[in-house]
């Protein structure tokens, strides 16, 4: 494997550092986003929304809005009755209101719309509109979601008589209790994940054409899953399917904001519908917050079992779920908690049960996203609080506690107790490489130094209080395989084709859809790692579902994992099948071909040889071929992976807490993250350093809190804060190469590590410093001084 450095002189061939393909013009203000898209005639819409988290809809007056001079139309939940598009199913299952007919269930639910001329007269126009609301009692906490008296927020459903959505189990619960009854040790201990957004630069929008004269409907959207959407489109509208292009341009950011479907894309279809024109609807940055996708918001239990020695023996879990008032979570059918049933971690212990217990709230719908990989960030969070607070009953070195218990090499494949099959990992090296970076021993020692300094007399009341904490990850990403998981029915298969012209030029068609991930350079760099051909040389085609083969698409860290594997066993197509033709071509056997990287030549006489720009000439040629051999040099894959891919990490995290003011300084963050080899090192780098900022984003500032009347108190950037480069450190990275076994080029997923295993590494470290057991994020300075002040912590 290279490791070419960066270098003006071209790029790698196969693997290696290369500046981003797409970068050319993204630098140059160049890119194409749905918002840049303008088609003539084009009119513009906007959402009136619910200003009540729980209400009655009374009556919606919509004749002074109609009177505006450039309002072309008023849709309201009524009107979409009559076309049987007022409900839509989820990704889940549910369904949920494209507009509120009888109730509005959260605040910014959506409740009318308007299409004018342009966006500004759109939006003057919302505040024409009358509703009449009868207020609701709202359910804001779910921890009172199944109180006996509390409001039925889905009287919607037939049958309903509570806020319940499911009760979901994993592990064996007797064999846990057992192991509980007769454990020296029980540490338990109550935490929450708070709801946050993944609040992607670009917010969520489209622009759809219906034609009326060929039936042809093109919808223009920010989508991470172009050809699911298309599907589920085809079904809610009855539009046939072929009629249907979904095209994802460029795509500002999707964090898994992207991935479900907004009633915002429904409308602008219906609102094409209407008025005969293409209709774009973009929503603004407090929609995007209110509205779409939140994610987290798991209330958790946890109990850990183990021996005096630090021996785990047990991890069990109860979690309260709150999925807003519709759920519309977005993971495979047969895991309504996602995967966060891989809670056991990266430790060898035999019991573990987890339950889940999820509600309706007043709140909007969502539940994944913000780099979940289905849960496994809650998860994680569990396991690592627990094992962390673990260490601190038993006084054992975190590291210590972690080194004794995590699974060892030669346990792999590893099944867990909750059923999952990982695939390969060296845990140790990892943990120690990351001890080895942070200079572990030297920090703990310094630690020591500084806390009994401060019990000296005259001491600085303002020195500040040094915190390390570690975390130590599991990551199963690269959904499906299909029989096992599916979205609304659609099995997690992804196809591949790869083209290579008669000059020796390809085109690589993808059914994923990068969203800053660098898809056109990586997928180039997997396709040039098998057959040879320069990167650039090979063009990648995504985000059209016109112009791609069908599969569901970029979430779940699944495009390296399921497409990366597509697109290599294509390439692996295309090089066997170039062997053919270079042996027709240079009139020998098969067998007497040897290749070397981008060339098949005849064995003992490497003169003799055929490049694959040469052999793809031929295939297009007069060339001869044998029996049954077509012409043409492509290849066409649907991959059905056999297994997730499981990255793992070890990270540590150390930070300065001002404790007159509360205030975190993050001071140093180590990862070493293994995702197998790296296709694009520099590229690797940089999603891990974004997910890093986003880890401390959650540990230290982010949070969508609500008030009792479901208010939302962080619709804005001014109350949901994300992080900066000011107050991120230099990360420092590691690596260690463990190649996936069933991966055809042994890589694993890594978009979503580093915001999986980063917030318990701070929250650790935040807490050492505190020398608190346990305090829940975000850690901004008020809720560290209330901590630290002995307070009971509130958002
Ligand atoms: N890669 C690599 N070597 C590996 C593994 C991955 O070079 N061993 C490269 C891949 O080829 C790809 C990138 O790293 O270019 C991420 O790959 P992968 O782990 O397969 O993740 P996906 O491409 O499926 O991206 C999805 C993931 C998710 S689910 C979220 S959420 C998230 C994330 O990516 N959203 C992002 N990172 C993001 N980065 C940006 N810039 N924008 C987002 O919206
Ligand atoms: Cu869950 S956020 Mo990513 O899978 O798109």
């Amino acid at each position: 494997m290279q490791d070419v450095s960066l270098s003006p002189e071209g790029n790698p061939l196969g693997f290696g550092r290369m500046l981003r393909k797409e970068d050319a013009r993204f630098v140059r203000g160049q890119g194409h986003y749905v918002d840049d898209v303008n088609l003539p005639g084009m009119l513009h819409s906007a959402i009136l929304r619910s200003p009540y988290a729980h209400a009655r809809i009374v009556s919606i007056d919509t004749s002074a809005a109609e009177a505006h001079p450039k309002v072309k139309a008023v849709v309201t939940g009524a009107m979409l009755e009559d076309l049987k598009l007022a409900w839509m199913p989820t990704l889940s299952g549910d369904v949920v209101a494209v507009l509120a007919t009888d109730k509005v269930r959260f605040q910014g639910q959506e409740v009318a719309y308007v299409i004018a001329e342009d966006e500004y007269s759109a939006r003057d126009a919302l505040e024409l509109i009358e509703v009449e609301y009868e207020p609701l009692p709202v359910v804001a906490d779910a921890k009172h979601a199944l109180d006996p008296d509390a409001p039925v927020i889905r009287d919607d459903l037939e049958g309903r008589v509570d806020n319940k959505i499911y009760d979901w189990e994993a592990g064996d619960a007797d064999a846990c209790d057992a192991v509980f009854a007769s454990a020296e040790v029980v540490v338990a201990q109550d935490m929450i994940y708070p709801r946050v957004h993944p609040a992607p630069m670009e917010t969520c929008g489209s622009v759809a054409y219906l034609d009326k004269v060929t039936g042809k409907l093109t919808i223009w959207t920010t989508t991470q899953a172009p050809h699911a959407h298309r599907t589920i489109y085809a079904l809610v509208a009855g539009l046939p399917e072929q009629k249907i292009q979904v095209i994802s341009p460029d795509i500002g950011g999707g964090f898994g904001n992207k991935v479900g479907i907004y009633p915002g894309y429904v409308l602008s279809i219906v609102g094409s519908i209407v008025t005969g024109k293409p209709v774009k609807w973009m929503e603004d940055r407090s929609e995007n917050l209110m509205s779409t996708s939140f994610a987290r918001d798991y209330h958790m239990h946890g109990e850990i079992a183990a021996t005096r020695e630090g021996k785990i023996l047990g991890l069990r879990v109860h979690v309260l779920a709150d999925h807003g008032a519709f759920n519309g979570v977005a993971q495979p059918t047969k895991f309504p908690a996602g995967f966060f049933h891989i809670f056991t971690g990266s430790y060898d212990y035999p019991a573990a049960h987890c339950k889940v217990t999820a509600v309706y709230t007043n709140k909007a719908l969502g539940g994944v996203a913000y780099a979940c990989s289905f849960r496994i960030t809650e998860a994680v969070y569990l396991v690592e609080r627990m094992v962390t607070c673990l260490a601190d009953e038993l006084k054992i070195d975190p590291a210590e506690l972690r080194m004794k218990n995590l699974l060892r090499p030669e346990q792999f494949p590893y099944l867990s107790p909750t059923g999952w099959e990982y695939d390969s990992g060296d845990y140790p090296r990892a943990l120690q490489e990351a001890m080895r970076i942070a200079g572990y021993d030297e920090l703990r020692a310094e630690q020591a130094a500084r806390r009994a300094a401060a019990q000296e007399p005259g001491a600085d009341p303002a020195a500040p209080l040094m915190g390390i904490g570690l975390s130590f990850f599991t990551e199963g990403v690269g959904a499906g395989p299909r029989k096992h998981m599916d979205i609304l029915g659609l099995g997690m298969a992804d196809g591949c084709e790869l083209r290579v012209h008669p000059t020796g030029k390809a085109q690589l068609r993808l059914s994923v859809q990068t969203q800053g991930q660098g898809h056109e350079t990586t997928f180039a760099q997997i396709v040039s790692h098998v057959i040879g051909l320069p990167p650039e040389d090979i063009e990648v085609v995504h985000g059209d579902t016109d112009n791609t083969p069908f599969g569901l698409g970029t979430y779940g860290s699944r495009s390296t994992p399921v497409s990366g594997a597509a697109a290599a066993v294509a390439a692996q197509r295309v090089k066997d099948k170039a062997r053919v033709i270079a042996a027709a071509a240079l009139e020998c056997a098969v067998e007497d071909l040897e290749w070397e990287h981008g060339r098949w030549y005849v064995k003992g006489d490497p003169s003799q040889g055929k490049t694959i720009a040469q052999i793809a000439m031929a295939a297009h040629g007069s060339l001869e071929l044998p029996e049954g051999v077509e012409g043409h040099l492509d290849a066409s894959v649907v991959y059905n992976p056999p297994n997730l891919t499981y990255p793992f990490g070890a990270y540590i995290c150390v930070v300065d807490v001002d404790p007159q003011t509360g205030s975190v300084k993050v001071r140093r963050f180590i990862a070493v993250d293994d995702c197998g080899p790296r296709i694009n090192p520099m590229i690797v780098e940089g999603q891990v350093h974004g997910g890093l900022a986003d880890g401390l984003g959650m540990a230290l500032m982010e949070v969508i809190a609500f008030d009792s009347d479901g208010n939302n108190l962080g619709g804005s950037f001014m109350d949901y804060l994300l992080p900066t480069s000011m107050e991120c450190p230099s990360w420092e990275l590691g690596q260690t190469v463990t190649p996936s076994p069933h991966h055809p080029i042994g890589v694993k997923g890594v978009g979503e590590s580093a915001t999986v295993g980063s917030p318990p590494a701070v929250v650790n470290a935040v807490l050492d410093a505190l020398q608190i057991r346990h305090a829940d994020m975000p850690f901004t300075p008020a809720m560290t001084w209330r901590a630290l002040q002995g307070r009971p912590m509130r958002p």
